[in-house]
């Protein structure tokens, strides 16, 4: 079973709050039936995979709980639950629990004072990688070290580039062998032991792209990117991220995908 190959997916949909959602840039205010639409349209591309999706309703209390990825981990064998590192979307992680105990036998949890958003985790072959960032603390990179072991897998812990929100904002897996990542993150040298295309420089957030079997879905204003991917023998498949963009938002935030058959 290779890492991208996926049969089942959690998403939420997303709050009407979602328009007060967490962002860098605040003059940039999101559209809620732009961000609707955007959402039905990443769900119907993961159906269009093959992969049943268990939608979970919105949580007005918690405007960034759309983007599922941050409060959980999931692995085919069990499912972590995270701690969210921005102060609003702590509660998001008590909100995925039930979903998580429905899906897997095993649900390990970070404790305490300990912060992980899921946005900071990139599966490679081999390693789990977890980055430090603003959200991401070094206790809780250690203490999901911990239970990442208990499940007999391996964590890297390193630095998240400077101005990106998320380790995964800079780097996407494309396949085994490959990534897909911004010149920062490549200058970074915290991959420098895997092949990496780079994003074209005004294209940086296409990083934060989704392998799913044998589809990779990159955001549609990033065509640069899209001809690049193509070029190289992937199977492109643009989605809208205008409006979830402005919440610093992309693809793999959305979802928690993996293979349960
Ligand atoms: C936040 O700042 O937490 C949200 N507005 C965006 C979260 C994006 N998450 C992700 O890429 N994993």
């Amino acid at each position: 079973m290779r890492l991208f190959d996926f049969d089942r997916a959690i998403v939420r949909e997303p709050a009407q709050s979602v328009v007060n959602g967490l962002r860098s840039d605040r003059d940039a205010w999101p559209d809620y039936d732009g961000i609707v639409r955007e959402h039905a349209a990443y769900v119907a591309a993961l159906r269009g995979e093959g992969l049943a999706v268990d939608v979970l309703p919105p949580l007005e209390a918690h405007p960034d709980s759309m983007f599922v990825e941050d409060p959980a981990l999931v692995f085919p064998e069990a499912a972590i639950l995270l701690r969210p590192g921005a102060l609003s979307r702590v509660g998001e992680a008590d909100e995925m629990r039930a979903a998580l105990q429905r899906h897997f036998q095993t649900v390990l949890e970070l404790e305490g004072n300990q912060f992980v958003d899921g946005g900071d985790i990139l599966v490679i072959p081999g390693a789990v990688v977890i980055g430090l960032s603003a959200r991401t603390s070094a206790a809780g990179a250690e203490a999901l070290s911990t239970k990442l072991a208990s499940l007999g897998r391996v964590a890297r812990i390193v630095p998240v580039p400077e101005g990106l929100l998320h380790l995964k904002s800079g780097a996407a897996l494309l396949d085994e062998e490959t990534l897909l990542a911004t010149a920062r993150m490549e200058g970074s040298g915290l991959f420098a032991d895997v092949r990496t295309i780079l994003v074209p420089e005004d294209e940086n957030a296409a990083a934060n792209a989704l392998r799913i079997n044998e589809t990779i879905f990159l955001g549609d204003s990033y065509p640069r990117t899209a001809d690049l991917l193509a070029r190289e023998g992937f199977h492109v498949v643009p989605l809208p991220v205008w409006e979830i963009a402005k919440l610093d938002a992309g693809l793999s935030c959305m979802s928690l995908r993996w293979r349960a058959g």
